[in-house]
């Protein structure tokens, strides 16, 4: 077998963002540009030589033909091992199990996550550590170091492998395995919740959906919801990954998955219903006539974890990202344990969870997760809800007024400004960040600012920082917003803005979301100038 050395040109913004690398299918599929970045991620790691990579992706458009590159660069970059899931499939949160468990070097996932699919829509690769979480800062700073200076890349010439076939091959040097995509994951379910207890619930005749949004986890969620738990054949909607996910968006949201809301919105819909996104590491909760918000879930999570065998013993922390609720600061407080706030992006919770400081993390943007692998979870999400339904024999609706009644209620909610103009956005967020230490003691809107800062990260356990991680105001009476720059985005830019406030138990906890939170709206908009700086009235997408 030949290794070629193939000429590369730099390509400048190959910077990978919030969650690896995210363009247009198009930008990945132009000659080399696959190379280029792979090559990076090799030299950027000291190299491939003996080592073993887990690869897989979401099964989007172009999903197999980079997995059949990067295999082939792997081989000539002198891996000694390939683990890639059958039909080039593995959900983001097996992907991450399958790297712990085999003990490999890292992974290179191929997602763009919630983002369509298509060849006129959005490809991604993100480099995984040995962790099996996504790579650190420090990581990809050296990757994009790399992506700058590179001049070629290794290969082999050789033909595309089978990958639909289990079982061991090899590609020059290296073994390839394809494994079942779904078996290690399920068996790691089974053990971290109570699978006889759910399965009593949907004997009882329980009745959920769950939407896999044509993406990565019809098969994961057909194998453990429908075969193992004994839920009924339906249970499971849209459960056959497509490369373009039905042409939707898999984005797990009211907007996104509206069937699905209105649905269990009805008076006879069912009594559960959750979905999950294009790679499955994001999920939605909702119950008959509820849709629990991420930052509610996460907090209702925390405070009934022990419920689940996995989490019997407690929990030893909670991290969320910045931006998500404080909702989880609550229920931390009361059961005595730490809760971290850390920037957006699951890289952040890699070290907390490493460390044993925390168990569980949330962001705001459907991702929960446990330290059961380093990427977020939706089925994980999804059977803890499950374990803890079956346990307490309450509805979600029960569950989260209790949860309110006892804790209060943050009313949250996201409002996103997508392909804003790039230059637009970022004017609006320099602006602004001069303006924050004027800020305190001013009023907005009929509130008055207590505090605005900038936030920077001090990781606990490395010592290292993250700066410029998001805007934030909070106003007199705990409501607060906050303002970021989205880097997951493959047009123009996404302006995030957040915005919270909090209903002490005796206060009022059946506002309508958007009615509640519409002074802190006016006044954050007004404060960074939106209409003028942006051109927009209201925003793309409320979640
Ligand atoms: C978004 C979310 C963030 C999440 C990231 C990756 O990032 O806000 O919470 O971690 O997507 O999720 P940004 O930079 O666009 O706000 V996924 O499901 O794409 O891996
Ligand atoms: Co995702």
């Amino acid at each position: 077998m030949t290794i070629l050395t193939h000429a590369c040109t730099p390509v400048s913004g190959q910077k990978p963002g919030t969650s690896g690398l995210r363009k247009k299918t198009r930008v990945f599929m132009e000659p080399g540009y696959v190379e280029c970045f792979v090559q990076s991620i090799f030299n950027a790691i000291d190299g491939a030589d003996g080592k073993t990579f887990v690869i897989g992706g979401d099964g989007r458009f172009f999903n197999a033909e980079a997995i059949q590159t990067i295999l082939r660069m792997a081989a000539a970059n002198g891996a000694e091992r390939a683990i890639v899931g059958q039909g080039g499939l593995l959900s983001t949160p097996a992907a991450s199990h399958l790297i712990r468990k085999r003990r490999a070097q890292g992974g290179l996932i191929l997602s763009a996550s919630h983002n369509p699919g298509g060849i006129d829509a959005d490809f991604g690769l993100k480099y995984n550590v040995s962790n099996g979480g996504p790579a650190p800062e420090s990581v990809t700073a050296e990757i994009f170091e790399q992506t700058r200076t590179i001049d070629s890349y290794k290969t082999l010439d050789t033909d595309d492998i089978d990958l639909g076939e289990l079982g061991k091959t090899t590609l020059g040097d290296m073994t390839v395995e394809i494994v079942d995509p779904v078996a290690d994951y399920a068996s790691l379910m089974e053990k971290l919740f109570d699978f006889e207890a759910i399965k009593g619930l949907f004997q009882a005749g329980f009745d959920m959906r769950f939407d896999a949004m044509h993406a990565v986890t019809g098969p994961y969620a057909k194998a453990i919801l429908e075969d193992r738990l004994g839920a009924p054949e339906g249970t499971v909607l849209n459960g056959r990954p497509s490369v373009d996910f039905g042409k939707g968006h898999p984005d797990p949201n009211p907007i996104w998955a509206k069937p699905l809301v209105d649905m269990v919105m009805a008076e006879d819909g069912p009594d559960f219903a959750a979905a999950s996104d294009g790679d499955g590491d994001r999920n939605m909760i909702l119950g008959r006539g509820v849709y629990v918000t991420p930052s509610d879930s996460l907090a209702v999570l925390a405070a009934n974890a022990h419920l689940a065998p996995g989490y019997k013993d407690g929990i030893a922390g909670v991290a969320r990202s910045m931006p998500t609720s404080r909702a989880c600061d609550r229920v931390a407080e009361a059961m005595g344990i730490a809760c971290y706030e850390t920037p957006t992006g699951w890289k952040f919770f890699g070290n907390l969870l490493d460390a044993g400081k925390v168990t569980l993390c949330g962001e705001e943007s459907a991702g929960t997760g446990s330290d059961h692998v380093r990427e977020k979870d939706g089925l994980w999400a999804v059977l803890l809800w499950l374990n803890i339904i079956a346990v307490k024999g309450q509805s979600v609706q029960h569950i989260l007024r209790d949860h309110w009644k006892e804790y209060g209620r943050n009313y949250y909610s996201r409002h996103d400004y997508e392909a804003v103009d790039a230059e637009a956005a970022a004017a609006l967020m320099t602006a602004l960040e001069e303006a924050l230490p004027k800020l305190p003691g001013q009023s907005a809107a009929g509130l008055t600012i207590k505090e605005a800062d900038q936030f920077s990260y001090h990781d606990p356990v490395d010592g290292s920082v993250s700066g410029k991680q998001g805007l934030r105001i909070t106003f007199d009476g705990g409501a607060r917003g906050v303002l970021r720059l989205s880097g997951t985005g493959t047009e123009g830019a996404t302006l995030r803005i957040y915005l919270e406030r909090y209903a002490p138990p005796e206060g009022d906890l059946d506002i309508e979301t958007q009615d509640a939170l519409s002074t802190v709206a006016a006044a954050v908009a007004g404060l960074a100038d939106l209409q003028k700086r942006t051109g927009r009235t209201k925003p793309d997408v409320m979640t």
